[in-house]
C-alpha cells in the first residue's frame, strides 16, 4: 500500500484557504494535473478529503456497495434550507425512498410528454423575450427559463420571470444562500460564527425561500384541484412499498428541492451550449440544419419532433461532458478498504469526484478538450469507458431530473435556433460564476429574428 499524495498546506486550515472563491474548478483542474495517478488528499479547513479522476478509480468509489453519498458541506449547509429532500437528505433516512418510489414514475421518459405543452409556453415565452431585443444574458434569461418551466410544469404556478427586468425575489434569496453555503464550506465553523450579519442575511433568505414554497402549497390546497403534477403527486400519493405519505414539511423540503436542483443546473447547461456554438460555428451549422430539416419554418415542436433531434441532443451531452453545472460528486466508503489496490482508506472517508479532470482524462477520451459532438453518436458511445461521464451523479442517487432537464433543454435550444440568428461579435471571453453551481458570467449575444430560413 501507498500514501496518496497531498499538496502542502497551511497549518490549522490546512488547504483550506488555498481555495479560491472563484473558479474552483480551475483549482481542482491544475491540481489534478499534479497527480497523474489519479487521486490525492487534502485537508479543507480539518476535512480531510479524497479526490479521485482516474476512471478505473471513479469505477470503483461508484460501487455503491462499498460507497455512500454522505450529506457534507456543501451539501449540509444546502440542507440548511432543502432539509429531508431528495438532494439533501441522508442515506439512512427512510424519507428518501419513500419520497424517491412516489417521485420515480413522474420523472421518467414517457411523463415528459404530459410536461410538454407547458415546457412549449415557458420556451415561447423566451422567443417573445428575445423577439424584441437586439442583444441578450443569456445566463439571465436561462435562467429565467428554467425557473418558470418548473414551477410552472411541477407545480402549475407561473412565475412569469420574462415579464419581470430583475430575477424573482425568490431566485436573488437563493442565489445569495448558496453563495453563502458555498462560502461556509470554505470557512471554519467558529469564523461563520463570528459573521452575525451573514447569518441574518442567510436567515432571511431561507425565509423569503419557504415563503414562495409555502405559497405555491397553499394556492394549491386553496385551489381545490387535483392534478398529478409533482405537487399534485406529493400530495396526493402513497409509497408503493410502506403505504406512508409525505408529511407537509417534506413536501415544502422537495418542492424547494426541485426549485434549486431542477433550474441552476439546465439553465447552466444552456448557457454554456449556446458558448460552444459561437465557439464551434460547424457545429451551429449542423445544429441549424437539423433545426430546418425537423421543424420548417414556424412549425410548432410536439414532443415527437423533438425526440427526433439528433445534433441537439449530442450539443447537450457534449456541453455537460465540458462544463458539468454540478463540478463534483461527493461519496464516502463505508468500510475501511483500498483503491486501485493499493491506496488504503479508513471507513467514512470523504472522497470527492471533480467531473472536470474526469470528464477529460486522457484514459477515457482523445482530444479530450476538443468540443466533438461525434463522441455521442452510438458507435463512438458503446466504447465509453463506463465511468468516464458522471454529468448526472451515480446509482441511486443519480439525478432523478435528467429527462426533464434534458427535454427542457432539447426543446429551447430547437426553437432558438428555428427563430434566431445568433452571433457573438465581442468574442465572449468564457468567465465562470460559481455559486453551488457553474454558469458562465456576463455572457451577451446578439440575436435577430431570422427572417427566411438560411
Ligand atoms: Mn439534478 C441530483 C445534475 C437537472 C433534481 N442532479 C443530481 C446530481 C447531479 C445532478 C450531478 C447528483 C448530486 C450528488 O451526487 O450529490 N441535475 C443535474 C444536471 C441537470 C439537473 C446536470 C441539468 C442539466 N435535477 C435537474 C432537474 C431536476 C433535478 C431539472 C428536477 C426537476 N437532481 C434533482 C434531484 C436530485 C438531483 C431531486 C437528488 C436525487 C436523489 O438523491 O434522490
Amino acid at each position: 500500500s501507498a500514501a496518496i499524495p497531498t499538496p502542502r498546506g497551511l497549518p490549522i486550515v490546512g488547504n483550506g484557504l488555498q481555495v479560491p472563491v472563484e473558479g474552483t474548478h480551475r483549482f481542482f483542474a491544475d491540481l489534478a494535473a499534479q497527480h497523474p495517478d489519479g487521486i490525492y488528499r487534502l485537508n479543507l479547513a480539518g476535512r480531510h478529503v479524497v479526490f479521485v479522476h482516474d476512471p478505473d478509480l471513479v469505477a470503483e468509489v461508484c460501487d455503491e456497495t462499498r460507497f455512500y453519498k454522505p450529506i457534507d458541506p456543501p451539501l449540509a449547509h444546502v440542507r440548511d434550507f432543502a432539509g429531508d429532500g431528495l438532494f439533501t437528505a441522508r442515506e439512512e433516512e427512510e424519507v428518501w425512498g419513500q419520497a424517491h418510489r412516489i417521485l420515480l414514475p413522474a420523472f421518467s421518459q414517457r411523463s415528459m410528454k404530459a410536461y410538454f405543452p407547458q415546457m412549449l409556453e415557458i420556451a415561447g415565452n423566451l422567443v417573445t423575450a428575445w423577439s424584441g431585443r437586439p442583444e441578450v444574458d443569456v445566463s439571465d434569461d436561462m435562467t429565467r427559463l428554467a425557473l418558470d418551466t418548473i414551477t410552472l410544469a411541477g407545480f402549475g404556478q407561473q412565475f412569469r420571470s420574462f415579464e419581470q427586468a430583475e430575477l424573482h425575489p425568490f431566485l436573488q434569496a437563493m442565489g445569495s444562500a448558496l453563495t453563502e453555503a458555498m462560502n461556509r464550506t470554505r470557512q471554519l465553523p467558529m469564523v461563520t460564527g463570528l459573521k452575525k450579519r451573514a447569518d441574518a442575511a442567510y436567515r432571511s433568505d431561507i425565509a423569503v425561500m419557504q415563503d414562495t414554497v409555502d405559497e405555491v402549497i397553499r394556492a394549491r390546497r386553496a385551489s381545490g384541484e387535483k392534478s398529478n403534477d409533482l405537487l399534485g403527486l406529493m400530495l396526493e400519493a402513497a409509497d408503493p412499498l410502506t403505504g406512508a405519505r409525505l408529511s407537509d414539511e417534506n413536501i415544502r423540503n422537495q418542492v424547494l428541492t426541485f426549485l434549486i436542483a431542477g433550474h441552476e443546473t439546465t439553465s447552466g447547461t444552456l448557457s454554456f451550449a449556446l458558448h460552444h456554438l459561437m465557439r464551434n460555428p460547424h457545429v451551429l451549422a449542423q445544429a441549424y440544419a437539423e433545426v430546418d430539416r425537423i421543424l420548417p419554418g414556424d412549425t410548432v415542436p410536439t414532443y415527437e419532433l423533438i425526440m427526433k433531434l439528433d445534433v441537439i441532443p449530442r450539443i447537450l451531452d457534449e456541453t455537460l461532458r465540458l462544463h458539468s453545472p454540478i463540478t463534483a460528486i461527493g461519496l464516502a466508503s463505508r468500510e475501511a478498504t483500498t483503491l486501485g489496490g493499493r491506496w488504503e482508506i479508513p471507513a467514512h472517508q470523504k472522497v470527492a469526484v471533480i467531473l472536470k479532470p474526469l470528464h477529460t482524462h486522457p484514459k477515457a477520451w482523445s482530444d479530450p478538450e476538443t468540443f466533438d459532438i461525434d463522441r455521442w453518436l452510438p458507435e463512438a458511445k458503446a466504447g465509453h469507458h463506463p465511468h468516464a461521464y458522471k454529468p448526472f451523479g451515480n446509482g441511486e442517487r443519480a439525478c432523478i431530473g435528467r429527462q426533464f432537464a434534458l427535454t427542457e433543454a432539447r426543446l429551447a435550444l430547437a426553437m432558438l435556433l428555428q427563430r434566431f440568428a445568433i452571433a457573438d461579435p465581442a468574442g465572449h471571453r468564457l468567465t465562470i460564476k460559481q455559486t453551488l453551481t457553474i454558469k458562465p458570467d456576463g455572457f451577451r449575444l446578439r440575436v435577430r429574428p431570422r427572417l427566411a430560413h438560411e
